[in-house]
């Protein structure tokens, strides 16, 4: 059983053992996370996606390491969430990761989750939502996203966070491969890490005449829109981090403004309920109709006799008899 009331309190054992029943998507974890729901909603997410190797571990590590020990205000409670869903080849880079994070291990304020991905990316995605989740009810006030971003799980993973750093390293990025369109239009911050490496102008001038680009051709009237910032960094040694941080910072400061982290929030739970529902309904739909129905529409299919619009015409509207 979950101890909802301890996860709450901030114990790490009960968390540790709820993160795994979300994890494994169990029945016990679902509703340890309903239960928890109202108490979520108060940290601050931040994504950190990008091409392989380019550092995100290592800037995760120093963000978390400046959060537990600011200039000025409390240190925050920080959780890092880091995903890997390839893991067949970096199987080894989520203990690699756990390493680099070592100069955090015995900070009672820092808990990092390490998720390699089974069955499918959808579920990946939804299992580190309620991570997030989970996190947040436990007190968190920062959690950091850490994903390599590729594909469509990925960005919707990064859909989760308020704001979302892609990094990047010179010399991947000379004739900009790396970043995709779509990836682009996720960031609210770019950075250029190992800046101690050669050819970093180069990638610096390449991301602002792709930020302009996409900038003339999405232009609106409203005036609060937000400029993306390219910010340099070196994680190996904290350079150019605090400036970061305050990037981060201001990033919220013109969500909470505009209106935008609403918008935000809305979309993703919108996204969410969704999920839930289609979810709900196809289940309530199976127990109500007549047995073997399902397999006979799919067989039809099969056999080109009806289009799948169709198929779900004749089992939402009429001929399941019930
Ligand atoms: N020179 C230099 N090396 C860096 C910097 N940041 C990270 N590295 C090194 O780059 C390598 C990859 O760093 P990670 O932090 O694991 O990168 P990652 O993006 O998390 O990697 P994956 O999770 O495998 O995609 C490590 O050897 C780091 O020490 C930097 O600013 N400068
Ligand atoms: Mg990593």
């Amino acid at each position: 059983m979950v101890d909802v009331q301890s996860v709450l309190e901030g114990n790490r054992l009960a968390l540790s053992r709820l993160l795994s029943q979300i994890e494994n998507d169990t029945l016990e974890g679902r509703q340890a996370l309903a239960a928890l729901f109202p108490h979520t909603g108060r940290a601050k997410l931040i994504g950190v996606t990008g091409a392989p190797g380019t550092g995100k571990s290592s800037l995760v590590n120093q963000i978390a390491y400046h959060l537990r020990n600011p200039e000025e205000g409390e240190p925050k409670k920080v959780a890092v969430v880091a995903v890997d869903p390839s893991s067949p080849f970096t199987g080894g880079a989520v203990l690699g990761d756990r390493i680099r994070m070592s100069s955090l291990s015995g900070d009672k304020g820092v808990f990092i989750r390490s998720m390699a991905s089974r069955g499918s990316l959808g579920g990946l995605a939804w299992a580190t939502a309620g991570i997030v989740q989970a996190f947040d009810a436990a007190g968190y006030d920062v959690v950091l996203i850490e994903t390599v971003g590729a594909g469509q799980a990925e960005v919707e993973i990064a859909r989760l966070a308020h704001t979302t750093l892609v990094v990047e390293a010179p010399g991947l990025g000379d004739d900009i491969q790396a970043i995709k369109a779509g990836i682009l239009e996720i960031a609210d911050i770019l950075v250029v890490n190992k800046a101690d490496r050669p050819g970093v102008e180069n990638t610096e001038r390449a991301l602002k005449t792709m930020l302009q680009l996409a900038n003339s051709t999405n232009r609106s009237d409203d005036q609060l829109v937000w400029e993306t910032p390219i910010q340099c960094t070196v994680a190996t040694d904290g350079q150019g981090v605090g400036e970061l941080i305050e990037q981060i910072s201001n990033h919220q400061a013109f969500l909470e403004k505009t209106g935008g982290l609403t918008e935000r929030v809305r979309t993703r739970l919108a996204a969410e309920l969704d999920l839930r529902l289609r979810e709900g309904l196809i289940t309530k739909w199976k127990e109500r109709s007549a047995d073997g129905l399902y397999e006979e529409m799919l067989d039809q299919l099969v056999d080109r006799k009806i289009s799948p619009q169709e198929a779900v015409d004749q089992m939402v509207n009429g001929g399941n008899g019930k």
